[in-house]
């Protein structure tokens, strides 16, 4: 029978049972510390099977200790014994390439996004032989999907170059490879050098790239329409009730054309020193675009020698056999004897859920520890409706009580989704998830990265990456309260790259705080569909590119209504306010959607500063069909810097009103304020009014933005107003 202790438990209470446990513990702990040459012989030659050792964990002779402290050893290994190894003799430091954010000058957007201490470089910002490519914002393109909406496409023997800005031991790089001619993707080689020397290969792959075709999207480029009986805006038609039937071109819709990859360069580079990206003379991919690159100096791998190291349980750390069971007994282990999990570096295969409750997984570092696995197709249909599973851990559900003090840190998790299937569980972080957090993990290739379903309480999420996802970065998915997400960079999302999704029941008391979001391919960089008590602070948004917007408040897809008070605080955006497809329109950086339900409680946008703006900066909108039922009304705009609109600081396109005060802005494109209010045009004027609170300044070709002649509420509706694109953000002056 299992020993079963009290969570809180002190060790001194000596039943037999704890007894025990402590005993195990502490003979644990010693093996622990015997098993450094092991797992330095290991790290050393990654072939080497540990079957032998680590069948039996417990009570086997265990090599005698060395005296070379474990951290050498991984140092060693991991090429820290040469971490401040200078560059090549005589190397002249060049002109650092530009450091950015999200493409912009870091100083404009100081002290919001995240900050998870990597630099930022574009490739277009870069010395490079290849095709810098013309900013667009046009979805399906290469260059509306790149950071900047620009990037540098190789041709076979070309390059792009980068000049390290700071120490780096560490490179992300961001880049898009053709996919196969019948979809599914290829792999490509990339060339990295540093000064011309230190050659090494990256294998790009396109395998997780190149969606096609209308939702939930497919991987095959010659594939007709999904959805003949679907209205369809490239025809503005059904196509099934049309005659002659129309005929798309292929690849219909192609997008999420990029990935990225990171590398460990084995040795630390000096500020100054050069990074060649090169397509190689016979690479396949014809073309290879690069968009950004990313350096770092990663710290030296953790190690906790307390905890319950999953290779005392039989896990494999080359990645050739699965880990799953193993990581399960360090698991029961740990939860017994009230010690974390460590999960040392290495690859570990795991091609399932880890149920997580009540315990503690540490790894050595997101660049080190790597929780990688297949998808696997299910042989019948889980109850979930999940038709697959792969690698992700997940709290119990909420249906089952949820899952409590759960707390993983310091590892990847690398997936393996290629197709987007709502009703399968293949996200990176799953379940419910109280008391709770998740820091320093790197999601990569999962279908959400974190994917919440509650009813929970009091989730922490800090200084994660999520990247390169099939749909969301992270979900808080009905009834998910008082929990923060703060200071994670979220890039290249399938969908809405954070969103609190108050399905049937209200997400509440919630916080998405100083992250950074970019490109999402679909969707909106932060969103909040219903839900009470909400705030969104200090947050970075770029580059959204269609179907969605940097921030959206949308009363949508069987979300409660809003409540209480939702807080839109010192946030920058930059070139949002996208074009909406289907309406064929200019959108807002900040979009507020009244599609369900009107939009009535106290929603206080202030500090943000909106800038690049495509079309709008701000848009009310309910949509036609509704736009009699439904009004947006309790909304406060203050304190905001607008710079650069393509069309109006203002879009009102529903019955309501909203405030105004210190709204600033320059290089408007349009009229100040496109006013239609819910469309009767009526003798009254607009039934959307604006309330000026003063210090509402600035404007552009038109004048002020907010004259008194537009107040309150004259029509001044234009759905397609010319398009005037912005300059460049940049400072705003003092005062
Ligand atoms: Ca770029």
């Amino acid at each position: 029978m299992a020993c079963l202790v009290p969570v809180q438990a002190p060790v001194t209470v000596l039943t037999p049972c704890t007894v025990r446990i402590t005993q195990e513990a502490t003979q644990l702990t010693q093996e622990i510390l015997q098993t450094e040459k092991v797992i330095d012989d290991l790290l050393k030659s990654s072939h080497r099977p540990l079957d032998s050792r680590t069948t039996a964990p417990y009570g086997s002779v265990m090599p005698t200790p060395t005296t070379k402290p474990l951290a050498a050893s991984f140092a060693a290994v991991l090429g820290f014994s040469t971490l401040i190894a200078a560059g090549p003799a005589g190397a002249s430091p060049a002109a650092a390439t530009k450091v950015t954010r999200a493409a912009l000058d870091p100083s404009l957007v100081a002290g919001r996004g995240a900050d998870l201490g990597f630099a930022e470089q574009e490739a277009e910002n870069a010395v490079t032989d290849g095709t810098v490519l013309a900013p667009s914002t046009d979805a399906y393109s290469l260059a509306a999907e790149a950071s900047g909406r620009s990037a540098v496409t190789l041709k076979p023997g070309q390059y792009v170059e980068f000049t390290l800005p700071a120490a780096a031991n560490a490179i992300t790089v961001r880049y898009s490879i053709p996919d196969a001619p019948a979809g599914g993707g290829v792999t490509a080689p990339l060339e990295v050098s540093v000064n011309g020397h230190d050659h090494r290969s990256m294998t790009l792959t396109s395998q997780y790239a190149w969606l096609y075709n209308e939702y939930p999207f497919s991987n095959d480029p010659a594939a007709g329409p999904l959805h003949p009986d679907w209205w369809t805006t490239e025809c503005g038609c059904v196509p099934d009730q049309t005659t002659p039937t129309p005929v798309f071109g292929t690849p219909f819709r192609p997008n999420h054309f990029y990935d990225e990859q990171r590398l460990l360069l084995g040795r630390t580079y000096r500020a100054g020193d050069v990074i060649r990206l090169s397509a190689p003379a016979g690479t396949n991919a014809a073309t290879t675009t690069i968009d950004l690159m990313d350096s770092q100096l990663v710290a030296p791998p953790k190690i906790d020698l307390r905890a319950a190291n999953v290779l005392l349980f039989g896990a494999d750390p080359t990645g050739r056999r699965d880990s799953a069971q193993a990581i399960d007994r360090a698991i029961a282990f740990a939860h017994s004897a009230h010690v974390p999990v460590y999960i040392p570096p290495g690859t570990y295969q795991v091609n399932r859920h880890i149920i997580v409750d009540d315990v503690t997984i540490e790894g050595a570092g997101n660049w080190y520890t790597v929780i990688k696995g297949h998808q696997v197709t299910l042989s019948s249909p889980a109850p979930d409706g999940s038709v697959h599973t792969g690698v992700g851990f997940y709290g119990k559900d909420a249906s089952a009580g949820g899952s409590h003090n759960v707390h993983l840190s310091g590892f990847a998790i690398e997936g393996d989704v290629r197709m987007r299937i709502d009703t399968d569980q293949v996200n990176g972080i799953g379940g419910a998830l109280s008391d709770s957090s998740i820091e320093g993990l790197y999601i990569h290739h999962t279908k959400v990265g974190m994917w919440l379903d509650g009813p929970m309480n009091n989730l922490t999420i800090t200084g994660n990456q999520i990247a390169d996802q099939i749909a969301d970065g992270i979900n808080f998915h009905t009834g998910v309260t008082g929990s923060v997400v703060r200071n994670n960079f979220i890039r290249n999302t399938g969908d809405d790259g954070l969103a609190m999704w108050s399905e049937k029941t209200a997400d509440s008391g919630d916080t998405f705080d100083h992250n950074t979001v970019q490109t999402p391919v679909l969707a909106n960089g932060i969103a909040l569909y219903g839900g009470s008590d909400l705030t969104v602070s200090d947050n970075l948004v770029a580059d959204p590119i269609r179907e969605g917007s940097a921030l959206q408040i949308g009363s949508r897809f069987g979300a409660v209504p809003f409540g209480g008070t939702v807080n839109v605080a010192d946030n920058t955006t930059v070139r949002a306010g996208t074009f909406e497809l289907n309406w064929k329109i200019g959108l807002g950086a900040i979009w507020i959607y009244a599609l369900e339900h009107s939009i009535d409680a106290n929603i206080q946008v202030t500090g943000d500063n909106f800038l690049d703006n495509t079309y709008n900066a701000i848009m009310m909108v309910s949509d036609f069909p509704v736009k009699d039922l439904y009004s947006i009304t309790d909304v406060h705009f203050a304190n905001i810097h607008v710079d650069g609109t393509g069309t109006s600081v203002v879009s009102a396109r529903a019955a309501g009103g909203a405030t105004f005060q210190n709204v600033q802005a320059r290089n408007v494109g349009a009229v100040g304020v496109n006013n239609c209010g819910s469309f009767h045009f009526t003798p009254a004027g607009s039934e959307f009014a604006l309330t000026d609170l003063g210090g509402n300044t600035g404007g552009g070709t038109t004048g002020p933005w907010l004259a008194s002649w537009e107040l309150p509420n004259t029509i001044t509706c234009d759905d397609r107003p010319a398009v005037v694109a912005p300059p460049a953000p940049s400072a705003w002056p003092a005062g």
